[in-house]
C-alpha cells in the first residue's frame, strides 16, 4: 500500500520540491490549497493528475479537520505560512493567525481525527534573530525581530508541546533560508538572480536593495525538503536545525549574481533606505550537526552552485518570454 502524505502549502515553493519528492518515494500525495480567483499553482502545473489538491485554509479549523479526515495521511507537512517577513510589519495579525495559530489549528485536527499522525512544522531560523551565539543549534535561545519571527517561535512551541502533552509525533525543522528558482520574486535572492537577468537582457537598468551588509545562510530547497521526511521517518520525534553552515552577505549574493551575466554590479545596484527593515535580522548561521548525525543529511548544493542556477533559470526564462512576445508582436513585457 502507498503512504499517504498530507502537505499545507503546497503551492509554495517547498511544497512544490516536497510534492516532487515524495511522489519519487511512491507515495499518494494530497496538498491543500486556498480557493483563488485566478488559475494559479504555478509551481505544480507539471504535477497535475499525480497529486489531488483539496481546498482548505489555515484560518478555518472546520475545513482543516475535514480534509484531514478525508485523506487520513500517515504524515502530514506543516509548510503553509505567510512567509515575508517585511509583510509580517504590515499584516501582524493576519501572519499571527496564519503561521502561529494555523499551527495550534492543524495540530487540534490532527489530535481529533488520528493522533498517529507524523507531524512536521517548517520552523525557521528567523526564530533566532538578534542571535546569542553563532553557529546557532537546536538548543540556541530565540530572539525573534519581526512579527513573522514571533509567530514561528509560537509555532515551534506549541509544536513540542503537543508532542509533550498529547504524544504526538511531532517535529519542528528549524530550516535556514532556503531558495531556488521557484522562489516568489520578493525574496532577496530571486529579486537578485532575477533583476541581474533583466538588466543583462535589457529590460531594466537599475536594481534597489535594502541592506547589503545582512548575512545569511543560504542552501537549496531540494535539499531541505529531504530533511523534512528524514524527520519523520526517525524512530522518535525531535527538533532540527537545517543548514549549511556557511554564511555570506547580501553584497556577496549581490556580485555572485551579477559576475555570472558578465556585469558590475556597483554600475546598476542602488540602495533604497524604504526596504532596510523597522528591526534587522543582521546575521544568522546554522550548525546542522545533529541532523547529519542522527538523520544522515548533509546539503549538498553550495551558495555559488545556487546563485548560478538561480540566475541561469531567470536568464533562460526571460529570453523565451522576450522570444515568444517578439514572435506575436507585443510591445510589452510582463
Ligand atoms: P512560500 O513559497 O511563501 O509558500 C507558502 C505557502 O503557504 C503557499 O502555498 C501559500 O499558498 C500557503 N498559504 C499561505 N497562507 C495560507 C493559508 N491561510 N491557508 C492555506 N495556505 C496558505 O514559502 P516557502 O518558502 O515554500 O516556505 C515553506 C514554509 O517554510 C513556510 O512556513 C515558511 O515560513 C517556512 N520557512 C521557509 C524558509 C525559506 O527559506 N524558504 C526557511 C524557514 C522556514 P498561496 O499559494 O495560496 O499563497
Ligand atoms: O530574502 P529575505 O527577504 O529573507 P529573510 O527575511 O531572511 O526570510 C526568509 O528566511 C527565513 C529563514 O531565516 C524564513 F523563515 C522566511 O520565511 C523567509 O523565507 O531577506 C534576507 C536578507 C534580510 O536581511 C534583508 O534585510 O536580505 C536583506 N535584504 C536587503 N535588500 C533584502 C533586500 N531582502 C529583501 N526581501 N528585499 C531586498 O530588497
Amino acid at each position: 500500500m502507498r503512504r499517504r502524505a498530507l502537505i499545507t502549502g503546497i503551492s509554495g515553493q517547498d511544497g512544490s520540491y516536497l510534492a516532487e519528492f515524495l511522489l519519487e518515494k511512491r507515495y499518494e500525495v494530497h496538498g491543500i490549497v486556498r480557493r483563488s480567483s485566478t488559475d494559479g499553482f504555478q509551481r505544480i502545473k507539471h504535477l497535475e493528475g499525480e497529486i489531488t489538491l483539496h481546498q482548505a485554509d489555515l484560518l478555518d479549523q472546520q475545513s482543516l479537520t475535514r480534509v484531514i479526515e478525508q485523506v487520513r495521511p500517515q504524515e502530514l507537512y506543516n509548510l503553509a505560512a505567510q512567509s515575508f517577513v517585511p509583510t509580517s510589519w504590515e499584516q501582524p495579525l493576519l501572519t499571527g493567525e496564519f503561521t502561529a495559530l494555523g499551527v495550534a489549528r492543524v495540530l487540534e485536527a490532527i489530535r481529533l481525527v488520528d493522533p498517529n499522525i507524523r507531524f512536521y512544522q517548517a520552523s525557521s531560523s528567523e526564530m533566532f534573530g538578534k542571535v546569542l551565539e553563532e553557529p546557532q543549534n537546536e538548543k540556541t535561545p530565540f530572539w525573534p525581530r519581526s512579527p513573522y519571527g514571533v509567530a514561528k517561535a509560537y509555532g515551534h512551541w506549541i509544536t513540542v508541546n503537543y508532542r509533550e502533552s498529547y504524544g504526538l509525533f511531532a517535529c519542528s525543522g528549524i530550516l535556514f533560508n532556503h531558495e531556488s528558482p521557484r522562489r516568489g520574486l520578493e525574496f532577496v535572492t530571486r529579486k537578485v538572480t532575477d533583476g541581474a537577468a533583466r538588466i543583462k537582457l535589457g529590460l531594466e537598468e537599475t536594481l534597489e536593495l535594502g541592506n547589503l551588509a545582512a548575512m545569511r545562510d543560504w542552501g537549496f530547497a531540494g535539499d531541505y525538503v529531504q530533511a523534512m521526511w528524514m524527520m519523520l521517518q526517525q524512530e522518535s520525534p525531535d527538533d532540527y536545525v537545517i543548514a549549511t553552515g556557511e554564511k555570506h552577505s547580501v553584497q556577496q549574493l549581490v556580485e555572485l549574481a551579477f559576475e555570472r551575466v558578465g556585469l558590475d554590479w556597483q554600475e546598476y545596484v542602488e540602495m533604497d533606505s524604504q526596504l532596510v527593515r523597522p528591526a534587522e535580522v543582521q546575521t544568522l548561521c546554522g550548525d546542522a550537526r545533529k541532523a547529519g548525525q542522527q538523520l544522515g543529511w548533509a546539503p549538498q548544493v553550495d551558495f555559488q552552485k545556487l546563485i548560478h542556477m538561480m540566475v541561469d533559470a531567470d536568464v533562460a526564462r526571460i529570453s523565451h518570454q522576450i522570444q515568444v512576445n517578439e514572435s506575436v508582436g507585443a510591445s510589452t513585457f510582463f
